[in-house]
């Protein structure tokens, strides 16, 4: 047990009814007893049982009129749950006063992650970043058991295997957890959302279309060529899913060290997208530029922009990438290309109740596992899945 004792809001610190505060370590226990009254005989020393729900009244030390009824459940033999009213300045005032008591503050994310082993316990804390909620029933459904039912089901079927030792079940096994990983690629984008890059040369379109698509004109758009220079993210739901649409300065050959830099930096951009979308001035065709992010290993899609004034057929030299016609004036093909975009990223996205892996130590743990099995070593594949149930 770590020496130390730790305070955090649980829950997210925006405007809200209710708010959760917890405390874990030694000094938990004292910290609440002395700080509450608890009107039970005992008085506010007495011990507190484990998953009791216990009414306290808290008096602020400096203001003898300030009250707070508050709500105790001790979750486990070092952690005790506060469970107040979800203003700010009572939150403030309860934790400061955990601090001057000795426990030091964190936050919820920092929160302690041997507390947080289980992959219920684990989608409850990223619940309280997802972005949309679409992503946040996904993680819902894992607090409420998919996940952890899924593992625990993969950790039998391992167990069994090492006891036969055979491997003669080694097809299923491994097909059983190719499916989490690949799902859990889905799922560790829930809460840090999907990055998509447009590029391509410059005055294509680029930052036109991002206004577009988030249907506000929030990026300098003009006819010179190499206006944006530094890349921007810009935060939008498609489908439902959290994205992050990133503008990039157009790729060209420059004498000018700004404009190179970001040359340079929207060609490392490219390389870590999720999906990166080649724009291309339909007035003007395909370029080399072109060429080059084709070549690019990461999912690509292909808009043919300024279709309004286009007067050739759109040909791209490499016809077998996904592509799309679109225009900024008047924003036909906007639709079309969320509905692009969604079938490149989304195609794949879970049912509802789906087992979803979404934390990278449990895709990695999986992956793990599956080297185990491959070279026969179902009980030190078996103990990895324990390890990501929170049972290791
Ligand atoms: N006709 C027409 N013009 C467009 C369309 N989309 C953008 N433009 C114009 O094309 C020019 C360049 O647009 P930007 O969005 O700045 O292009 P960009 O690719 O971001 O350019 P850089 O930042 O220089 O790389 C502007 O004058 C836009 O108004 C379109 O669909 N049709
Ligand atoms: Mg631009």
């Amino acid at each position: 047990m770590n020496p130390e004792t730790f305070v955090c809001q649980l829950t997210p610190q925006i405007p809200a009814a209710i708010a959760t505060l917890a405390i874990r370590g030694r000094k938990a226990i004292e910290i609440i007893t002395s700080m509450f009254q608890f009107p039970v005989p005992g008085g506010k020393r007495q011990q507190l049982a484990e998953m009791r729900v216990y009414y306290a009244t808290w008096s602020a030390a400096s203001d003898s009129t300030g009250e707070e009824q508050v709500v105790i459940c001790r979750s486990s033999e070092w952690q005790v749950e506060v469970h107040c009213h979800g203003g700010k300045a009572i939150c403030e005032a309860l934790l400061q006063e955990m601090v001057d008591r000795g426990a030091k503050r964190i936050s919820a994310q920092e929160w302690p992650s041997d507390l947080v082993g289980s992959p219920s316990v684990q989608a409850e804390r990223a619940l309280q970043k997802a972005p949309t909620d679409l992503a946040a029933s996904v993680l819902l459904d894992q607090l409420n058991g998919a996940l952890g039912a899924a593992l625990e089901g993969l950790e039998e079927l391992l167990k069994s295997a090492a006891v036969a030792k055979s491997t003669a079940d080694q097809e299923p096994i491994l097909r059983e957890i190719d499916s989490l990983i690949a799902t859990g690629e889905f799922g560790q984008h829930l809460c840090r959302g999907w990055r998509i890059v447009l590029a391509g040369p410059p005055n294509v379109g680029k930052s036109s279309l991002i206004n577009a698509l988030v249907g506000q004109e929030k990026l300098i758009v003009h006819d010179q060529p190499g206006t944006t220079r530094d890349w921007t993210e810009s935060g939008a739901v498609i489908g439902g899913w959290p994205v992050q649409l990133t503008d990039t300065a157009g790729i060209r050959q420059s004498e000018d060290e700004i404009e190179t830099a970001g040359v340079n930096k929207a060609k490392e951009l490219v390389h870590s997208s999720d999906l990166l979308v080649l724009v291309v001035d339909a007035t003007q065709g395909w370029q080399p530029i072109h060429d080059e992010l084709a070549s690019v290993d990461v999912r690509r899609l292909v808009c043919w922009n300024k279709m309004d004034e286009a007067r050739m057929e759109p040909i791209a030299s490499d016809g077998r990438l996904p592509s799309t016609l679109a225009s900024c004036v008047g924003q036909p093909g906007i639709q079309e290309l969320l509905r692009s975009i969604e079938e490149q990223l989304f195609a794949d996205a879970p049912s509802p109740g789906n087992a979803v892996p979404f934390c990278a130590e449990q895709v990695s743990g999986l992956a793990l596992a599956r080297t185990f099995v491959e070279r026969g070593h179902h009980s030190k594949a078996s103990d990895c899945i324990a390890v990501i149930r929170g049972q290791g």
